[in-house]
């Protein structure tokens, strides 16, 4: 079987690569030369464990080969991301632009699949606009919408063996898509339609958006009343029937922090918890830089100097390098912005260097700084002392005291 993935990114380069070494003939497709030469030399061009092992082997097997242009395939799958724009709607451009790349290419009996984040209804838009260019192929190809659910970091595992959902926009289409990712898939794949798939994958997002803004809104209350947030949650976790997960600094990343709007654009309405959830969990990161500054003037008040200020973390959660819409990196800016005095320690451990900050070890950050702000909880923070003779803003449980 030849498969065709379109977007050579954060998913579509892993599925790829799997697809290749589960026996397929797989052409990866990117607008970016410098994704295809990457790839073609058996590299990823982002870090995930375990994955370029696997590259290098389907590439040097001659099961992967990328190109700037898509090749003639039986299966097309189109991995290509969905921003929103500056008023939270959806920019499903990169998905309309993918389809009309392979729309030449198509022929009876090829199967196309989406597995971008989509808008309830992208699937049947789409399969509007190839009907109305190939007329001919009505009734004649299969269009399914299949989203992805991997966590990054642990994508290889994930790709494997997690359970999908696929969404045809009739039965056929739906079972031809189950053939295609049962060569590579071991979890359970479930049938159902296009617009049930899309909002599948907009729902889980949204979900946890909201619990985690619960999780959030506690934090504050919390410390207005004066109750260590940590301890409640763990106390209130024992009841068998409540799971509140884990206050932070805010929501970032590219999928959680931007799908819900997905939903809240189209039913603006109807979305009233899903909308606020998004507003809670962007206050979250607003609030945090709002209480560094404070105790800043408040440590200048006191000791008339300024502080040295130590800021833990820009990536948008622990242990990974990704700094896509970052509350912590969103904080430190903010916080930075016009303190021209103050000295600023950033820290971020898994990146080597940064073009706007200049990053120092978290060790020396925490030894000289006189505020410490934990923003993300990366592990390395984990095994520090807890230091009385500082003061410490612990957003996201590092003592948990
Ligand atoms: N976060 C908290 N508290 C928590 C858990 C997470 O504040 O208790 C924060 C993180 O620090 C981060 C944000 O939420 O800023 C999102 O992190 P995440 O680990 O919850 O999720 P992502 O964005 O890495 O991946 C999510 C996953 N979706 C769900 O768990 C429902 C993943 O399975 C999806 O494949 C991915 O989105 C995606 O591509 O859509």
């Amino acid at each position: 079987m030849k498969a065709c993935f379109i977007g050579l990114g954060y998913i579509g380069l892993p599925t790829a690569i799997i697809a290749a070494d589960n026996g397929m003939d797989v052409t990866g497709v990117d607008i970016n030369p410098e994704v295809v030469n990457s790839v073609n030399s058996g590299k990823i061009h982002f870090s995930e464990p375990g994955l370029e092992e696997i590259c290098k082997r389907v590439v040097s097997g001659g099961t992967l080969k990328a190109f700037t242009e898509p090749r003639t395939s039986d299966v097309y799958v189109i991995v290509v991301p969905t921003p929103f724009k500056g008023n939270h709607e959806p920019d499903i451009s990169f998905v309309e632009s993918a389809v009309s790349t392979i729309l030449p290419y198509l022929k009876e009996g090829d199967l196309c699949i989406i597995e971008s984040t989509c808008p309830v209804g992208t699937t049947e838009k789409m399969a509007g606009v190839i009907f109305s260019e190939r007329p001919e192929l009505k009734g004649k190809i299969y269009l399914s919408y299949c989203p992805e659910r991997v966590l990054p970091g642990n994508t290889v595992y994930e790709l494997i063996h997690n359970d999908r959902v696929i969404g045809g926009i009739d039965e056929m289409a739906s079972e031809r898509a189950v053939d295609f990712y049962s060569r590579f898939v071991k979890g359970s794949l479930y049938k159902t339609n296009a617009r049930t798939a899309e909002m599948c994958k907009l729902t889980e997002n949204a979900s946890r958006d909201v619990q985690i803004a619960f999780a959030n809104e506690l934090s504050i209350i919390c410390e207005k009343a004066h109750i260590n947030v940590w301890e409640l949650i763990e106390l209130a976790n024992k009841h068998p029937r409540v799971n509140i997960l884990q206050p932070g600094s805010g929501v970032g990343g590219h999928c959680i922090a931007v799908d819900p709007y997905f939903i809240t654009s189209d039913f603006p309405i109807e979305s009233q918890l899903i909308g606020k959830a998004r507003e809670i969990n962007n206050y979250k990161a607003f609030w945090c830089s709002e209480k560094i500054l404070l105790t800043m003037k408040d440590f200048s008040l006191r000791e008339g100097r300024e502080p040295v200020v130590a800021l833990m973390g820009l990536a948008f959660k622990p242990n990974i390098e990704d700094l896509r819409e970052s509350p912590a990196k969103y904080i430190v800016a903010k916080v930075m912005q016009g303190q021209n005095n103050a000295d600023f320690l950033i820290v971020e451990p898994n990146i080597e260097t940064h073009k706007v900050f200049k990053l120092t070890d978290y060790r020396e950050a925490y030894e000289k700084a006189d505020i410490v702000a934990f923003l993300v909880a990366h592990d390395q923070f984990k095994r520090l002392e807890y230091r009385d003779d500082k003061m410490i803003l612990d957003f996201c449980g590092i003592f948990k005291r």
